[in-house]
């Protein structure tokens, strides 16, 4: 049976570990930034928030609880989204400050990186004309030499100890290795179906945003899960953004938008928001008679425990 006709769940991924404050003035950083843009994003149509925590003083990612917990509890009381935890973090924390936040939170749904890989954005410090915190260049520059580190056993840590507590993953796959390695843990019985596959185009040391690409994606994951047991979701870094996501509509898919992904709109526009981002791909999805997915809509789609059942 055909998927295309089903409602799309927009997800927003609001801040992220990637880009640093000198690239977008409009990228939240402090608890109050993160609470109102992600507000105004569920509004303007995200089923799913994605949450990483910053330092509020120089905006540099951090894993700590505290912090999260200044703006979680308010975005869970303002908005129905389906909360979304990193557990990814930055490529510079290590596994127990990743998790340190979402094991005390056990959330709905976390995101869980399906394997080790290069992740970087070192060729942007070249364009950066000034910074305005220090810690931001060799931030950035340094990626060039870092591993973003997801081995088999931080894969069956993570699903152990969090699916535990019935968190469900949006598994995010950059390869398509990464598809076979979500399947060898189902041979294992760490994680059932209905899988959340975001598939993951365009990051310097993942899949090019190519759309034969994302045809690839669809046919190996229909292959190894088959269409029913899973939900295909498109990210598209950076310009690459809006077009992928149009495409992976039209195949079925649901999409991810937000600052994590793309600081622009269009070429050569910042976005101003992550509302704005929402806003666009409603717009072009609505425009060719796609329903969009509320919260409700997305939790039973994706088997989620529901939000009472969250420690806040
Ligand atoms: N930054 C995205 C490409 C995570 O937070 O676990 C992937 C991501 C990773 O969202
Ligand atoms: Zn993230």
């Amino acid at each position: 049976m055909s998927t295309t006709n089903q409602k799309v769940i927009i997800t927003c991924a609001v801040t992220g570990a990637v880009h640093t404050p000198s690239m977008s003035e409009y990228l939240p950083l402090s608890p109050e930034q993160i609470t109102e843009q992600s507000i105004a994003a569920a509004e303007a149509g995200a089923a799913i928030l994605h949450l990483h925590a910053r330092d509020p003083i120089d905006g540099r990612p951090s894993p700590d609880p505290a912090l999260f917990q200044q703006f979680v509890p308010a975005i869970a009381q303002a908005t129905d989204a389906v909360i979304n935890i990193t557990t990814g973090g930055s490529t510079r924390m290590t596994l127990e400050e990743r998790l340190a936040y979402p094991m005390r939170l056990k959330p709905e749904l976390c995101s869980l990186n399906m394997g080790s890989m290069n992740f970087s954005i070192h060729p942007v410090a070249k364009k950066m004309t000034s910074w305005r915190y220090d810690w931001e260049r060799p931030y950035v520059e340094g990626m060039e030499d870092l591993i973003f580190k997801n081995t088999f056993k931080d894969i069956k840590y993570i699903l152990e100890e969090l699916s535990a507590h019935g968190t469900r993953f949006e598994l995010e796959c950059y390869d398509v290795g990464h598809l076979y390695t979500l399947a060898y843990f189902v041979d294992q019985g760490l994680i059932k179906p209905p899988f959340f596959i975001q598939s993951v185009f365009g990051i310097l040391g993942g899949m090019g945003a190519d759309p034969e690409n994302v045809a690839m994606m669809r046919t190996v994951a229909d292959r190894l899960f088959g269409r029913s047991n899973y939900q295909f979701s498109i990210l598209g870094a950076g310009r690459h953004q809006m077009r992928l996501l149009t495409m992976g509509a039209v195949m079925g898919a649901n999409v991810r938008v937000g600052l994590e992904d793309s600081i622009y709109l269009e070429k050569g526009v910042k976005a101003r928001s992550n509302a704005e981002q929402v806003a666009k791909i409603r717009r072009v999805l609505e425009e060719l008679s796609f329903e969009i997915a509320t919260p409700a809509e997305a939790r039973a789609t994706l088997g989620l425990k529901g939000a009472t059942a969250v420690d806040f």
